[in-house]
């Protein structure tokens, strides 16, 4: 009996979006060219259910994709729910109830997957000469793209050769034959890090990927935990239970039983070919293609009808900004706390495309550091730019905590009435950076340092513990009896749902 539930089975989870009306099966004949992928960027872009296509041009019966896995929905039908159906949590979960989830599974005991002997992962296996990635309808997602994308929303599965550290990791690849991928596996990432240390063995990396992965799973190979922390240890200690993997067919890997697709081979210890361009998490696709590794595939396993997720990258909100954007929130939050800092939340807006973090400050705790607003900036950057999670974000929002941070309107409103040009901007010309941020210089992007900011929306008596008024709005203006009178009586006075308030 394969694990059950929408965390730990990407099949439960797409059958519960379908159930309460978050995803649309699509018997229409789709094409994987392009079609597919902009019929995914509108919905996306429209706050629509999930797209199931289940007729596409060209490919054998049954093959599937499953677009924006992780789009938002809309405000009536709970925005947060597919994410949160990541993670078996209501669909009306809030940001901050995921948020302290996710950072009490990372102080928690790991709980190591369970081997079991075979799962539906395995239902179809193919070697050798009959391993053929064009048999799935691997889709062109961007007119401007280098080529055709199999792993968009799949992760890379690598392990040390000591054995001791195993790495679950999100990395795109490109299709580059019948038999092979190429992509990115930058150093500053695990994928990098586990691939470099075989090379310096002159090996070849063994290596697989997993698509239509346990969300949960998914979710946390999209998260930056420190480096020798196994992805699936903390998958276990977040869902609780344990999840079931089975071996690799031909390299000694393991892989969640229940994935819809699982490739398995090797990384090239020295073949690389070009790769991209594809239209990336921050909005805009470049010209280039960079030389990147070979994934060689060796065997192919699936499910019967396999499911292949896909994330358009692009303008938010899509899964670089819902997914990776909320599980670094997650990591920086947990650094920030670490280090003793005064904050109350942290929160990448999925607006900025995971370009900017928001981070609120608990005032009455500020006012008792005694520091001033440039000790309080170089003590955010000193404790976030360094470290794994915030090495991905180049630029902090300082806001006080009357501010919902999930809230893009409330952050607008700070930005404007409480950040001082000239004087509320703090810069690490030093500080290391990713270097995808597109207004990097050449130098900057080369080097990797630069380009980040702690920009302050707070206000000067912010750092005396007083405050010269309070945000004119529904949370501020009125009693706390009357709020829930009016929230318990909103549908009586004539108005539809209202949504659970963010706070
Ligand atoms: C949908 C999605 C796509 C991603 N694509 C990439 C990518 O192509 N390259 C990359 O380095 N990171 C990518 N990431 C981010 C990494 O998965 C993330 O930084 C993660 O922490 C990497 O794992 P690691 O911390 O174990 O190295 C993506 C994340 C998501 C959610
Ligand atoms: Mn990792």
């Amino acid at each position: 009996m394969p694990q059950r539930g929408s965390a730990l089975n990407f099949r439960d989870f797409v059958d519960e979006l379908l159930a309460v009306g978050d995803a649309v099966d699509i018997r229409r004949p789709v094409d994987p060219t392009l079609e597919a992928a902009a019929v995914t960027r509108r919905v996306y872009e429209t706050r629509s259910p999930a797209p199931l296509f289940g007729n596409l041009t060209g490919t054998e019966p049954g093959f599937r994709l499953l677009g924006a896995p992780a789009g938002l929905s809309s405000r009536t039908s709970g925005t947060y729910g597919r994410l949160a159906a990541h993670f078996g949590m209501a669909r009306d979960t809030t940001p901050r109830e995921l948020l302290e989830k996710l950072i009490a599974a990372m102080h928690a005991e790991p709980v190591a997957p369970r081997v079991v002997e075979t799962g539906p992962c395995k239902e179809h296996v193919l070697r050798g000469d009959a391993v053929d990635l064009e048999r799935f309808p691997v889709p062109l997602l961007h007119q401007q793209d280098g080529g055709r994308y199999f792993g968009t929303y799949g992760f890379h599965v690598v392990r040390t050769p000591d054995g001791r550290w195993t790495s679950w990791s999100i990395s795109r690849s490109m299709l580059h034959g019948p038999t092979t991928l190429v992509g990115p596996a930058m150093p500053q990432q695990h994928l990098g890090m586990i691939h470099r240390m075989w090379q310096e063995k002159g090996e070849p990396t063994p290596w697989a990927m997993v698509l239509g992965a346990p969300p949960a799973a998914l979710a946390a190979a999209g998260m930056p935990l420190p480096a020798e922390v196994d992805e699936d240890g903390y998958v276990g200690a977040l869902t609780g239970s344990p999840v079931e993997v089975v071996r690799t067919e031909t390299n000694g890997l393991h892989a969640p039983a229940n994935a819809e697709i699982v490739l398995e081979g090797y990384i090239s210890p020295d073949e690389t070919a070009p790769e991209g361009p594809m239209g990336e998490y921050h909005g805009h696709t470049f010209t280039e293609r960079k030389p990147q590794p070979v994934f060689h595939v060796e065997a192919v396993t699936h499910r019967s009808d396999p499911i292949l997720p896909i994330c358009v990258a692009g303008l938010p909100p899509e899964e670089n900004h819902t997914i990776w954007g909320t599980m670094i929130s997650a990591a920086a939050l947990d650094q920030l706390r670490a280090d003793g800092l005064p904050v109350d939340l942290a929160w990448c807006s999925y607006e900025a495309a995971t370009c900017w973090i928001v981070v609120s400050i608990d005032l009455r705790r500020l006012a008792e550091t005694g520091m001033d607003e440039r000790r309080l900036a170089d003590a955010v950057a000193g404790s976030l730019f360094g470290s794994h999670a915030g090495w991905l974000v180049p630029k902090v929002i300082l806001v006080a905590d009357d501010i919902d941070i999930t809230d893009i309107d409330q952050v607008v409103w700070a930005m404007a009435t409480r950040y001082h040009p000239g004087a509320g901007e703090y810069t690490y010309p030093d500080a290391p950076g990713i270097p995808m941020v597109p207004y990097l210089t050449a130098e900057e992007a080369r080097s990797g340092r630069g380009g980040k900011a702690v920009v302050s929306c707070l206000l000067p008596e912010h750092f005396t513990g007083r405050t010269h008024g309070v945000p004119t709005d529904f949370r501020h203006a009125y009693p706390a009896a009357l709020q829930r009178k009016v929230l318990d009586h909103w549908a009586d006075y004539g108005f539809a749902a209202p949504g659970r308030p963010a706070r």
